[in-house]
């Protein structure tokens, strides 16, 4: 290692532990490294060979270093030669020092894992408590022990829990000051955070440095939010003003088949814009929340997630009718057809609705079979002066639209919230669960649809903007503790 590896004034903890313990998808997922380039996480044993250094940089300072490490390859002998060197004493960190002086020739494995704790860095000792506690652990905490250096405890379950968890956490607990549950695999922000608080808890010497480092990662996280939610607002409003249009010739008019062409290519096109305008989005989230492994991968031909014409995409997301109805009463029937009555829910007579209103939107209320998405020509058809007719396609008049399109955006905003960094797998985003657009409070439900409906019109309300977006980092927020 260069010269400058060690540094007295930052603050230091190295990462120790068997091979595949998940030392280094421990440090991907608490430093949101997902790039194999940097941290290297992978089955096959003896890829880390060396102890790497990771300094943990805001505003061009290094506040904290981290040290990942090969790991123990033979702790039992280890242990032993340290006991020898203690002679009928009990070992401490004078035979540690003294082991790390003497035996990097025959153990050089424990001896490069052991040199940044000399040295004065702190302990994260990774573990996989679904494996038996093995003498060979058992010499590892010993060894770790002996260094009389702060040290922290991991669980990092690779697997179901199982009978072995309890013997590992009693074993932990009398040799190490604090025993953590941290799954390389599933930690989020908040395990990411109690895991720095725990460094502070345990060493109290660097108490300033550390607190500072969790400040910025606090401010950091409202910064990445509010930059998601702008995001959102921008994808809102972009899809639902999206409009696609054509112009048809005299020909056009005249066949029947050449007019239906067009207009099935209108419909493809503005799908296609519409998924594009969803990948813009989940991409800026993406790089927002430094994932650069997974991508956003929408199909345009299924328009994934925007299906309005499956009963799965009703169940999950959107609105449900009477919420509909709320909404759009309040917002002064702008959503369509539904909300043009102008009353609220308590004097709709179910028949009423229903004679008042035509085709799937009756349907939609009756609570019967769901309408099928059909695109109405938007606009429809225009007469230009002179140059005859222009298609106009977009948006869906299902009322339910922009709210299945909001809360499929949140689903994902979920997933890409709990994608921990230390994965490798290519696995795409889960879109399981339900919507959060049905828990809304009337409040949130009316501002929205009074946007929605002006978006909705081609003619978005930017003085409402503001409460928008102030309204939909709040979602985001609730997104983030559901
Ligand atoms: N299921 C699961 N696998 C894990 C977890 N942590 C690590 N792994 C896997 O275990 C293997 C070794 O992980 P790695 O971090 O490279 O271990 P290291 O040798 O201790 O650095 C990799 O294939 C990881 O994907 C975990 O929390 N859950
Ligand atoms: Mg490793």
């Amino acid at each position: 290692m260069s010269d400058d590896w060690w540094n007295d004034d930052v603050p230091a903890f190295v990462v120790v532990g068997r091979v595949n313990a998940g030392k280094t998808a421990t440090l991907a997922t608490l430093l949101e490294v997902d790039d194999d380039a940097v941290l290297r996480v992978s089955a096959t044993p003896g890829e880390t060979t060396e102890v790497q250094p990771l300094p943990v940089i805001y505003d061009d300072e290094e506040w904290i270093r981290f040290f990942d490490s090969p790991g123990f390859q033979q702790p039992v002998e280890a242990m032993r030669e340290i006991e020898r060197m203690a002679g009928d004493g009990t070992p401490g960190p004078d035979e540690v020092r003294r082991f790390v002086e003497e035996c990097r020739d025959d153990y050089p494995d424990e001896v490069r894992l052991l040199e940044p704790i000399v040295k004065g860095a702190g302990i994260l000792y990774v573990v996989d408590p679904c494996k038996p506690l093995r003498d060979s652990f058992v010499a590892e905490i010993e060894i770790l022990r002996w260094s009389g250096r702060p040290r922290l405890a991991l669980l990092n379950p690779q697997g179901p829990p199982n009978e072995h968890e309890e013997a590992w956490r009693e074993r932990l607990g009398t040799s190490f000051n604090l025993v953590r549950t941290f799954d390389a695999h599933e930690a989020k922000y908040d395990e990411r955070r109690k895991l720095l608080l725990s460094l502070l808890q345990i060493e109290e010497r660097h108490a300033g440095r550390i607190e500072h480092v969790i400040e910025a990662m606090e401010r950091e996280w409202d910064q990445r939010r509010e930059d998601a939610a702008e995001a959102l607002v921008d994808f809102l409003e972009k899809s639902l003003t999206l409009r696609t249009r054509e112009g048809l010739d005299e020909r056009d008019q005249g066949v029947p088949t050449r007019r239906e062409r067009k207009e099935e290519a209108l419909i493809a096109e503005y799908y296609g814009k519409l998924a594009k305008f969803e990948a813009a989005c989940l991409d800026r989230w993406l790089d927002t929340y430094r994932h650069h492994l997974i991508a956003a991968d929408i199909d345009p031909a299924a328009h994934r997630g925007l299906d309005l014409a499956t009963e799965e995409t009703w169940r999950r997301w959107g609105l449900n009718r009477w919420q509909l109805i709320a909404a759009g009463a309040v917002a002064g029937g702008a959503a369509g057809a539904a909300f043009d009555l102008g009353v609220g829910v308590h004097s709709l007579g179910a028949g009423t609705v229903i004679g008042a209103l035509g085709g799937g939107t009756a349907a939609f209320l009756k609570g019967g079979k769901l309408p099928e998405l059909k695109i109405k020509l938007g606009g429809g058809l225009k007469w230009n002066a002179g140059d005859g007719e222009t298609l106009v396609v977009g948006p869906p008049k299902n009322p339910n639209f922009p709210w299945v399109l909001l809360d499929s955006m949140l689903v994902r905003y979920r997933s890409i919230l709990a994608r921990a960094h230390g994965r490798r797998d290519l696995s795409p985003l889960d879109e399981g669960g339900d919507g959060f657009a049905r828990g809304f409070d009337s409040g949130r439900r009316s501002l929205l649809q009074k946007w929605f409906s002006s978006c909705l019109k081609g003619s978005p309300d930017r003085g409402r903007e503001p409460e928008v977006f102030a309204e939909l980092l709040e979602c985001l927020e609730e997104v983030e503790e559901a």
